[in-house]
């Protein structure tokens, strides 16, 4: 699907459920240079990388590393050239997109470690509604080797949980939010969720209000390379937190997105 015929009914989902899914927006060229580039980026880790899998005491691996964009020229070519931010722009009914971050998130096969309930924008230093990632899979993406499930609505509730160590699930020293997120599976009348299985060039765009997690890697020979992308649109400002991740440039409270820390990507 190119972003011309993207269909109103993404945006409706995306506004309605806090998520949509986007079919077969990448070529199968886009995710083979982003296949090299991540095994290179994996073969030389950084001080920003993490085994989130080690970090909670779980079996198998699940290599985490932020703005991966930054220090791969491949990975950068892809986020500024790919159909990603169009299509953002498209679904979050954004004139302009900014990129914000970006997080490459690999779960081995057998792995056992789960991306815990929590909404990213408690994880943002910044404030606004037109923000969004964009999430694809390098492999085929199931419920078995750990898609991910999205509360539907979440987003509109105003609640906002606040964030936590995604390995040991200590909290962090962070702004007043409104308590540790809820358990979503103990309750899924309270919680309906909505879960997209998903090819190598499909993507998910949700909001990042929208409260979301994934079971581990349950496959015995299926990775699960995942890689995710936040993006910004025209109402986003900085805004200085408590829990400030790394990372980030920070800019003037209250100041809209600017720099090249920060690269228009689109705008129409
Ligand atoms: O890939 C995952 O398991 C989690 C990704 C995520 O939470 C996100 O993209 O916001």
């Amino acid at each position: 699907m190119g972003t011309g015929t993207l269909a109103s009914a993404e945006r409706e989902a995306f506004e309605r459920d806090g998520v949509a899914c986007l079919r077969g927006l990448l070529s199968e060229d886009w995710i083979e240079s982003l296949r090299e580039a991540v095994a290179k980026v994996m073969a030389t880790p950084t001080e920003y990388s993490r085994d989130l899998a080690r970090e909670g005491g779980k079996a198998g691996s699940f290599y985490q590393e932020i703005n991966v964009s930054l220090r791969s020229d491949p990975i950068a070519q892809f986020v500024k050239q790919s159909p990603i931010a169009a299509a953002a722009a498209a679904v979050m009914g954004s004139r302009s997109i900014r990129f914000f971050s970006d997080q490459l998130l690999v779960k081995e096969p057998a792995t056992n470690a789960e991306t815990p309930w929590h909404q990213d924008f408690p994880y943002f230093p910044c404030d606004g509604d037109q923000i969004g990632s964009v999430w694809l899979g390098l492999d085929p993406v199931t419920r078995e080797n750990g898609a991910m499930s999205f509360v539907k609505g979440s987003h509109r509730t105003g609640t906002l949980f606040a964030p936590q160590n995604f390995g040991s699930k200590a909290g962090y020293e962070s702004d007043p939010f409104d308590g540790p997120p809820p358990d979503v599976d103990a309750d899924p009348e309270a919680y309906p969720t909505i879960c997209y299985e998903m090819e190598p060039g499909d993507v998910t765009i949700h909001h990042a209000r929208t409260l979301h997690g994934a079971k581990g890697n349950e496959s015995s020979d299926v990775r699960r390379r995942g890689f995710t992308i936040r993006l910004a649109g025209d109402d986003i400002v900085w805004r200085n937190r408590r829990y400030m991740p790394r990372g980030f440039e920070p800019l003037e409270d209250g100041a809209p997105l600017s720099g090249p820390r920060y690269p228009l990507l689109f705008s129409r």
